[in-house]
């Protein structure tokens, strides 16, 4: 395979069939600039079949998420409609290979924000923040990928839930926050892991879309990425993120 086109249609299928594909650039020879080509290419296809393009998430912006993964450059992916699980509702166990979720926090944007901006300036676009947790589930076996390969993968986006918004005011730049499964909590964490602050992933968010021709539009939400290591999600467990202040949310796993 050689077009970039095959690899889109490859891990598009194989997110759609809910299996796994063997890595096909292990050592990341693929440019930077031709995975985000295929993500691009692979998201064009859910839009052709009717999704709708809710925004943008941001992952290893943590340093618990970079060693987890072995990876350290910011990446970024895009959000479609399709991916959105109600805040508190159920999301079939069956629509992912090896589902891991991961406690983030959230920004609705009330105007557009692009390029090199500060953060009052990302501040001063954002309509609402809330609790929110990501279900990566990427396409690669064992979950073992190199960076070309994560990024043509959507950054492994599979599923995002968002709690109840809450006002912008509120000073996120250190909020406690736990992971739990099943009432146990099993990551301890703060939203400051979020290079040091959450907004500056809003700030790369809003660089690296607008870099790529899709500046951050009013009304899309922005994943700041995963606070603590992932943790890996069964069927029939209830999954659920509190966060100091913010309040909390969560998502079944039916079996
Ligand atoms: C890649 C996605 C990273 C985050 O929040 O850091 C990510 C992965 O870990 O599979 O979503
Ligand atoms: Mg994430």
């Amino acid at each position: 395979m050689s077009n970039l086109n095959d690899y889109a249609t490859l891990l598009d299928d194989a997110a759609r069939e809910v299996r796994e594909v063997g890595q096909f650039d292990p050592t990341g020879r693929l440019s930077l600039a031709d995975a985000y080509e295929i993500q691009s290419l692979s998201i064009k296809r859910r839009v052709g079949r009717g999704e709708r393009r809710v925004g943008v998430k941001m992952g290893f912006t943590s340093r618990a998420k970079m060693v987890q993964m072995g990876l350290s450059d910011v990446i970024w992916g895009r959000l479609t409609d399709g991916m959105q699980i109600e805040d508190g509702a159920s999301t079939s166990f069956a629509r992912f290979v090896h589902p891991r979720v991961e406690p983030e926090i959230a920004f609705v944007l009330k105007r557009p924000l692009e390029g090199n901006v500060t953060g009052p300036q990302a501040l001063a676009a954002v309509e609402a923040i809330a609790p929110a947790l990501e279900i990566i589930d990427s396409r690669y076996k064992e979950f073992k990928f190199s960076l070309p390969e994560v990024i043509a993968d959507n950054a492994s986006s599979s599923g995002f839930v968002v709690g109840a918004w809450q006002s912008p005011t509120i000073d996120f730049s250190n909020l406690g926050l736990t992971l739990n499964i099943d009432g146990r909590v099993v990551q301890v964490g703060s939203t400051a892991a979020l290079l040091g602050h959450p907004l500056r992933s809003l700030v790369a968010a809003a660089r690296l879309s607008a870099l790529a021709g899709e500046p951050l539009q009013a009304g899309w939400i922005v994943m700041a990425g995963g606070a603590t290591p992932a943790e890996w999600i069964k069927p029939g467990q209830y999954v659920s993120l509190d966060m100091e202040r913010m309040g909390t949310t969560g998502f079944h796993v039916q079996e």
